[in-house]
């Protein structure tokens, strides 16, 4: 046996990470259920470095060096469920299944805890940076036993991005809590992505910019504190033309956004978690806005009511476009961290928000400069209780507030949709009130429910005798 380590599901991801740890001088064995991608990729790549072919499971697995590594890049779900299965039927006790699928973090709960049963060591390890990102140096998350991260980290490092000298990889914590991660990195990606698109939005018809002119501010911007991999491919995309009409590339594109998930998950556990991820959870939402084509087929030509007028400053309106969308950006990264503070308390992770905004600056889809500020933050008060709390972030808001509450008023009078804009502003209105209108609720929940309400003149639950004579008595 002589591979170091192997993998398993050689379609798009797995074969260009196979690709990668042969280009760094690993002895890679090879496997996938159908054959024929197997001996497509040595066929292909075969001089990339030095690949073990093998046809079976149990040939895969006699292929490695002990402890055995194996990395499932498979179909997340019940493929990769039946592939763990036929594997850890041929391994041994000590060695390391690793799933770089994206994988649900409650099924990676649910294997890690069954695999742990068996003596093997099951890492859920989140990959960012789609092929690109897997074949030159993605970002990864790999959860699991600290002991398997010892046999494992290095391999996982030579492979993964490298920013300042230091991997974009690093032993996230137990169990489930590397895709948890990975899930909560592609919300912030779906929120990303919905804020460019808010910002094209207003170029486009508040404006009237062509793609073109949208392309050229987009790159201005990317040489400044915005700079990231998502505003540097939307210059791309937007100055692409099309072959067949000549016309943008993007204005003959369909406008229904499509899903695969994970936004969606992020939602949901934040749902179950109890946090306000109001910047990702309006992203998931105009994505499914944008696809439900027969709704909004109908209901083109409704009333919008009376438009204001366009800004008539065109520099200073694209000044507060991006002063927006720098702030909206740190409220939806503000939300996410909470969601994974709130992960880590729920399953007792231990996460380190600053180990994760180090890792995620390169190699992913949300790598950005943004992140050593967010890294800053963190290493300074790893307690922090929010980050807009940060100096630098409080600053960039404060510095921005105007021209994002201008850009979201506009928006509003104009009559184009902002969610991720305009959401954004009210949880930061509703984070730094002084009083909100909670208090209502509370009445209102006591009065037909008699949940009770807190005071704020002192401790205690109360409640008010509404249908008698409306007297006070503690509950
Ligand atoms: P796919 O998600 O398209 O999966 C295809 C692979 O799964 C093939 O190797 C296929 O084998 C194998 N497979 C299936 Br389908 N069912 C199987 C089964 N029952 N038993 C064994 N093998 C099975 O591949 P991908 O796009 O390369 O993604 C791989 C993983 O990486 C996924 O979990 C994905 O979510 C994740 N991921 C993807 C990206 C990305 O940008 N695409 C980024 C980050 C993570 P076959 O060749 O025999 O059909």
């Amino acid at each position: 046996a002589r591979a170091q380590i192997g993998v398993t599901g050689l379609a798009v991801m797995g074969s260009n990470i196979a690709r990668n740890f042969a280009r760094h001088g690993h002895t890679v064995a090879l496997h996938n259920r159908s054959v024929a991608k197997t001996d497509a990729l040595i066929a292909e790549h075969g001089s990339d470095g030095d690949f073990v072919r093998t046809e079976s499971v149990e040939e895969f697995v006699g292929a490695l060096q002990k402890p055995r590594r194996v990395l499932i890049m498979v179909k997340a779900g019940e493929a990769t469920d039946a592939v763990i299965e036929e594997l850890a039927a041929a391994m041994e006790p000590g060695d390391i299944i690793i799933d770089g699928g994206n994988a649900l973090y409650t099924d990676t709960i649910r294997r890690e805890a069954a695999l742990r049963e068996r003596g093997l060591h099951f890492v859920g390890a989140g990959i960012s940076g789609g092929e690109e990102g897997a074949l030159n140096g993605p970002s990864i998350m790999p959860g699991g036993p600290k002991e398997s991260y010892a046999a494992l980290g290095p391999l996982l490092e030579s492979v993964a991005a490298v920013v300042d000298g230091t991997p974009c990889c690093t032993h996230i914590g137990p169990d489930g809590s590397g895709h948890f991660v990975k899930m909560v990195h592609n919300g912030i990606e779906y929120a990303d992505m919905q804020l460019i698109g808010e910002a094209y939005h207003l170029f486009r018809d508040a404006l009237g910019f062509d793609a073109g002119q949208i392309a050229d501010v987009f790159t201005e911007w990317n040489a400044g504190t915005l700079e990231s991999y998502l505003i540097e491919i939307t210059a791309e995309v937007l100055r692409q033309k099309d072959a067949k009409t000549g016309n943008a590339l993007v204005d003959v594109i369909v406008d229904a956004a499509e899903q695969k998930g994970t936004g969606r998950w992020t939602v949901k556990s934040a749902l179950d978690l109890g946090v306000p991820v109001t910047g990702i959870a309006e992203a998931v939402f105009a994505r499914a806005l944008s696809g439900s084509r027969e709704q909004r087929k109908a209901a083109v030509g409704l009333a919008s009511g009376a438009l204001g007028d366009k800004p008539s400053d065109v520099a200073q309106f694209t000044e507060d476009i991006r002063a927006a969308l720098y702030a909206s950006k740190i409220i939806a990264y503000a939300q996410g961290f909470d969601q994974i503070k709130a992960g880590s308390v729920e399953y007792s992770w231990d996460l380190k928000p600053a180990d994760l905004a180090t890792i995620w600056r390169g190699g992913c889809i949300i790598r950005a400069q943004f992140l050593n500020r967010i890294k800053e933050a963190y290493d300074q008060n790893p307690e922090l209780p929010s980050l807009v709390l940060a100096p630098y972030f409080r600053e960039a808001i404060e510095t921005g507030i105007d021209s994002w509450r201008r850009v979201v008023a506009t928006a509003t009078t104009l009559g184009i949709p902002v969610p991720g804009f305009a959401s954004s502003l009210s949880y930061y209105d509703g984070l730094r009130a002084e009083r909100l209108p909670a208090a209502l609720t509370q009445g209102q929940r006591d009065y037909f429910g008699a949940h009770t309400y807190e005071r704020i003149d002192g401790p205690g639950k109360f409640h008010t005798l509404w249908s008698g004579d409306r007297s006070e008595i503690e509950a």
